[in-house]
């Protein structure tokens, strides 16, 4: 049995749910309250996420983490539908895409979320809580990151340069979707599943320079496409369960 600790509305989980579906794999659910409990911070979830994230999938008391590599285990763990290309230089360019997910977007699309998102569901934290709470938190590179935005708080020169990225990013997105039907090649792999939340948290926190279909056609298609497959309708029907 596969065992998903997951945040409902985390881009990463989301990540993983998608890939769970697109499988067709069974799976428990373990949600873990990132927000108001801080669940990912405590004893018993560090001992099998040392860095304190969700998700985390458990295969047979196997401990996967990091999202990107749990697409990849579960590709390989079931068979069907193959979510990887067949050639080495296809399997190289859905890796390309998985890092620029991870190290491009996902990093910057949390400085944006800093101010319009973060702050305001940690809200309910005093300074010093909030503080403590960061300083405290199990990875490192992750502590350092946000203990500097909440004391300098994240500037609009920050916010700047993350939109510069984050479009130069949507440009190249949009070149490999003006030759392919997916993103590598004319079948749906693992870089689709990948990026998809990142482009629907673009929306959410009404990015709109992102999200300028006008200027980048082939991703206004893609998209179209992409949240019409019922494995991304599924992953994101997963609400926030009623007692959190
Ligand atoms: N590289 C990790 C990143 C995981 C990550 O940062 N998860 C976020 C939610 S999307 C999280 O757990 N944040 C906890 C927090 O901010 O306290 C992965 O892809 O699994």
């Amino acid at each position: 049995m596969i065992h998903l600790y997951h945040f409902w509305s985390s881009t990463c989980s989301r990540k993983v749910r998608i890939c769970l579906a697109e499988k067709g794999i069974e799976w428990s659910s373990h949600h873990v309250d990132i927000v108001e409990k801080r669940e990912n911070t405590e004893e018993w979830y560090v001992d099998i996420n040392p860095k304190g994230v969700v998700p985390t999938l458990v295969y047979n008391d196997q401990i996967i983490i990091e999202s990107n590599i749990i697409i990849e285990f579960l590709n390989e763990l079931v068979n069907e539908p193959e979510l990887m290309p067949k050639d080495p230089y296809g399997r190289a360019q859905v890796r390309l895409w998985l890092d620029r997910s991870e190290n491009t977007v996902h990093k910057n699309i949390n400085i944006l979320s800093w101010n319009r998102r973060h702050m305001k569901r940690m809200a309910h934290f005093s300074h010093q809580e909030h503080l403590g709470i960061l300083e405290n938190f199990p990875d490192p590179d992750k502590r350092f990151a946000m203990v500097k935005r909440l004391k300098n708080g994240v500037t609009e020169e920050d916010e700047k340069n993350a939109i510069t990225i984050l479009t130069s990013f949507m440009d190249e997105l949009d070149k490999a979707l003006s030759k392919n039907v997916w993103v590598v090649g004319d079948n749906f792999t693992l870089a689709d599943i990948a990026i998809a939340p990142f482009i629907e948290r673009f929306e959410a926190n009404k990015l709109n320079m992102l999200i300028d279909f006008q200027k980048w056609g082939n991703i206004g298609r893609w998209w179209l496409e992409l949240q019409s497959r019922s494995s991304y309708k599924i992953a994101y029907s997963f609400k926030k369960p009623a007692s959190q």
